[in-house]
Order: structure tokens, then sequence, then C-alpha cells
């Protein structure tokens, strides 16, 4: 078992903090990104970060992490409601899943409330801003020391 925690950001959330700043927040990707590497190095584990806008390159980060690692962290975006790929690729991960969204999505339309990746997920955050990314990857680590 190695120390990684794959995060893993699907579909337009390369353009987090450049527009709708009321749902999303002013913070971008990077500051995203930056923020997981600082709270998995606090917990002695090392946040590997992608992002992509394409369904098969979620599903093959998701292949190459299933195994091993400390964790999955996975904000799907929009494929979150639309996708039974990636929820095949999540259960067929040995390693724990949380699905994070930024946003409460159950406050929002109705389209955002049904989640197919939540089925494969050990725990679900949403509403938390970017902070729920760190929420995750801690609890990840309480997770792993559990294991001895
Ligand atoms: O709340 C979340 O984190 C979401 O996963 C974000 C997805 C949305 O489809 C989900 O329902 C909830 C959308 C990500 C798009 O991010 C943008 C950020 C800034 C500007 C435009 C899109």
């Amino acid at each position: 078992m190695d120390d990684t925690v794959l995060v893993l950001n699907g579909p337009n959330l390369n353009l987090l903090g450049k527009r709708q700043p009321e749902i999303y927040g002013h913070a971008t990707l990077a500051d995203v990104e930056d923020l997981c590497r600082t709270t998995a190095g606090s917990f002695g584990l090392r946040a590997e970060c992608r992002q992509s806008n394409a369904e098969h390159v979620l599903i093959d980060a998701i292949h190459e992490f299933r195994v091993g690692a400390a964790g999955i962290v996975i904000n799907a975006g929009a494929y979150t409601h639309t996708s039974v790929a990636i929820l095949d690729a999540l259960n067929a991960c040995e390693v724990p899943v949380i699905e994070c969204h930024i946003s409460n999505v159950h406050r929002r339309e109705a389209f955002r409330h049904h989640s197919y990746i939540s089925a494969a997920a050990t725990a679900v955050m949403a509403g938390f801003g970017i902070h729920g990314y760190a929420l995750a990857i801690r609890h990840l680590a309480h997770l792993r020391s559990r294991e001895g």
C-alpha cells in the first residue's frame, strides 16, 4: 500500500474561480490542488491531483489508483449525474472513495440530486466549498490510521 491520495476533478472544474463564484467561490483549481497537497502532507500522505474534461481519462486515472493507494477523492462534476461508466470504474476500486462536491447539490436543480457514483462511495461531501476536499483527505488519513 502506498501513501498516495488521488484527487480527481472532472469536467469544467478547470474553470473554478473564473466563473460562477456565487456557487463555487473564488478559489481556482490550482488553489484546490495546493490545499490538497498541503493537507495530504500534514497527514504523511501525498496528493496526486488530476483534472480532465474527458470521461475516459477520468476512468483511466481511477484504474491507475484503484489498488494500493490511500484512497480517491473524486469530484466528477456533471458526470456525477450521468456516468454509469465512472460508477463501474469506482466499483472496481479496492481503496476508499470519497465523493466530493463544492456546492450543496441537494439545494440546487433536481437533476443534481441524483448521483450515480454515490453507490460506490465510502462517503459523500457536499456544500463545504473547497474545504470539503481537505475534510475528505483527513478522513482518508483517519481510515488509514485504523488499518495499522
Ligand atoms: O458542486 C460541485 O462540486 C459539482 O460537482 C460541480 C459540477 C456540477 O455539475 C455538479 O452538479 C456539482 C460543475 C463543475 C463546473 O465548475 C465550474 C466552475 C466555475 C465555472 C463554471 C463551471
